[in-house]
């Protein structure tokens, strides 16, 4: 990748600058590197990006409709765009088509672009022999480099996100006093792990009216998109930065200070709590993960949100986010077929439709279908244990989270699914697989209360699903497992079960799954 491109190294005909819809950010180094007298943006809606998987309507419309505005602040801004709609006749339905097209009727000798997010993409591009010359910048909206996270990587043996994120509290210089983490310690996730109740206030997000540009957006969804998955109204997404700047200090104003004490619960009906339902904005460009985590800050040293939750935000960000991307760059390509249990079965129907009875599912998936959201816990202790403990074939599920969720790309999505939640790359990322039973659920939320199946009921027909899985998952993957220092213990209770009491949950474990 170049970094050092200026508008002299090219020749009269200028540069296109190619902004793909995840780009969406003023300070994108093409648009740095850009230079408005001569340079020509390009932008366009296209059939494959969307539809590499079939995406949830309001993700489209967020997607496009986010584009439409960001392109009219850039030609007010005195770019000269060419912005391809989905509906012009003459769209080629793929990125590098439009890129062509462009060539074609304007030709240019380079075409700058920012490292596309997935590996797809990059690929295709990387590999492309048109007319022009392709120079590819490192998106710095990133706050570790590929650089950096290979050089952190090397020589370790172990990969451990939490001293990743040491390194990346050193390096941006967020809740540290000098060499020393704000307050003497450097995580607080044990003061996060509360259950909530349902008469607590709930702050919801902020909700933004659809102006023109959206309108237009959905009524295109609909008439191009209807068959896909997911409830397109209401939309209340920002779709620029200044909404988006707003949502931004709603949340920092009103669920930041509980965002860390109940981070884990789930609450019938609730479907945000505490969250800030920001990671769309940020994974589109809207916002800037830095400038996030720096808000987030100023409110704990003003006193208006506590450590424990402005610590354990900021480490979701540059922690978690930046080394999941570490993590996908580094296992690309391969990544996303991997299979260490060696799952086969095909996603349950019902992650489409919501019709089951577990409870907790339901509240996952309608929510999912009604909202593209869900939080971190029912992504990964509801939807995606249940699809592991039932040995669900990991590329389907990795295909149903980057289809479902707003801000599902594939170099944030893999990692969480493939290798956090699935446990498909044997242990590249996490120690051992997040399996639970349906205790973990029941102290976590409220969804038991309410369901057809009997949480206290370890076997037989009204027993919770989740914990006949939770065994059968065990004894299904001994070999692979059970010599994982993190998973004897589970072992040795089994061991110890009489043979009827393992043969009832194994049983109970076959019909669960028989009936999927
Ligand atoms: P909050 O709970 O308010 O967290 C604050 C921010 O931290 C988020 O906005 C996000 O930017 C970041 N963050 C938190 N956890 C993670 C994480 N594990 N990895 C990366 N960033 C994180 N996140 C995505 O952005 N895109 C995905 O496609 C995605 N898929 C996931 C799939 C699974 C199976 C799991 C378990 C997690 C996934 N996540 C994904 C991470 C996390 O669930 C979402 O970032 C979060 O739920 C978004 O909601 P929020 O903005 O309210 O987050
Ligand atoms: C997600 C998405 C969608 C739905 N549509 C478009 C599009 O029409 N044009 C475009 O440039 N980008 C789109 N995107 C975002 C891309 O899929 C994203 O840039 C790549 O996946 C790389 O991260
Ligand atoms: Fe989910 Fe089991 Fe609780 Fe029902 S009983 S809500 S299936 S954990």
């Amino acid at each position: 990748m170049t970094n050092n491109v200026t508008p002299q190294d090219s020749n009269d005909r200028g540069r296109i600058i190619l902004i793909l819809g995840d780009q969406l950010s003023h300070d994108l180094s093409s648009l740095q590197q850009g230079d408005r007298q001569k340079d020509r943006l390009l932008m366009a809606e296209v059939t494959e990006e969307a539809s590499y998987v079939p995406h949830h309507k309001k993700k489209l419309a967020f997607v496009f409709s986010a584009m439409r505005h960001f392109a009219d602040e850039l030609s007010a801004d005195g770019w000269a765009l060419r912005y391809i709609r989905l509906e012009d006749p003459d769209n080629s339905g793929s990125l590098i088509g439009e890129l062509e097209r462009a060539l074609e009727q304007t030709p240019a000798t380079e075409v700058l672009i920012t490292e596309p997010g997935e590996y797809r993409l990059k690929e295709a591009l990387t590999n492309w022999s048109g007319p022009a010359k392709l120079t590819m910048l490192e998106d710095s909206r990133f706050l570790a480099s590929h650089e950096m996270f290979r050089n952190w990587v090397e020589g370790r043996k172990q990969l451990r996100m939490e001293y990743f994120y040491r390194e990346m509290r050193r390096k941006t210089g967020l809740l540290m006093q000098g060499d020393d983490p704000e307050g003497g310690k450097w995580n607080y996730d044990s003061e996060n792990r509360k259950p909530a109740q349902n008469d607590m206030f709930m702050p919801k997000p902020v909700h933004t009216d659809p102006d023109k540009i959206t309108q237009g957006v959905l009524a295109l969804v609909e008439q191009r998109f209807s068959s896909n998955f997911g409830q397109l109204t209401p939309f209340w997404f920002a779709v620029t930065r200044k909404e988006a700047l707003a949502a931004l200090d709603h949340f920092v104003d009103e669920a930041l200070p509980l965002f860390g004490d109940y981070q884990d619960a789930m609450l019938t009906g609730e479907p945000f709590l505490y969250h800030s339902v920001l990671a769309q904005y940020i994974n589109i460009g809207l916002l800037g993960p830095l400038e996030v985590c720096l808000r987030a800050e100023r409110a704990y040293y003003e006193g208006r949100a506590p450590l424990n939750a402005v610590e354990g935000f900021i480490r979701q960000i540059i922690g978690w986010r930046e080394y999941m991307r570490g993590i996908y760059w580094l296992n690309m390509p391969g990544y996303t077929s991997m299979n260490f249990l060696g799952a086969t079965r095909d996603l349950p129907e019902f992650y489409w439709s919501g019709r089951t009875d577990m409870a907790c599912m339901a509240a996952a998936i309608s929510q999912t279908r009604d909202e593209a959201y869900a939080h971190h816990i029912q992504r990964l202790m509801v939807t995606g244990n249940f699809a592991m403990l039932a040995g669900v074939d990991p590329h389907q599920v990795h295909e149903w989270y980057l289809a479902v969720y707003a801000d599902a790309y594939e170099w944030v999505e893999a990692p969480n699914v493939i290798g956090m939640r699935q446990f498909a790359d044997g242990g590249f990322l996490g120690s051992k697989p997040y399996a639970a039973s349906g205790n973990y659920i029941n102290k976590m939320s409220d969804y038991c209360a309410n369901c057809a199946y009997d949480v206290k009921q370890k076997t037989g027909p009204k027993a919770c699903p989740f914990t006949p899985l939770y065994w059968d998952f065990l004894i299904r993957n001994r070999e692979k497992l059970s010599r994982n220092p993190r998973l004897m213990q589970p072992y040795r209770t089994w061991d110890r079960m009489s043979s009827d009491k393992q043969e009832a949950y194994l049983s109970s474990a076959r019909k669960v799954l028989n009936s999927l």
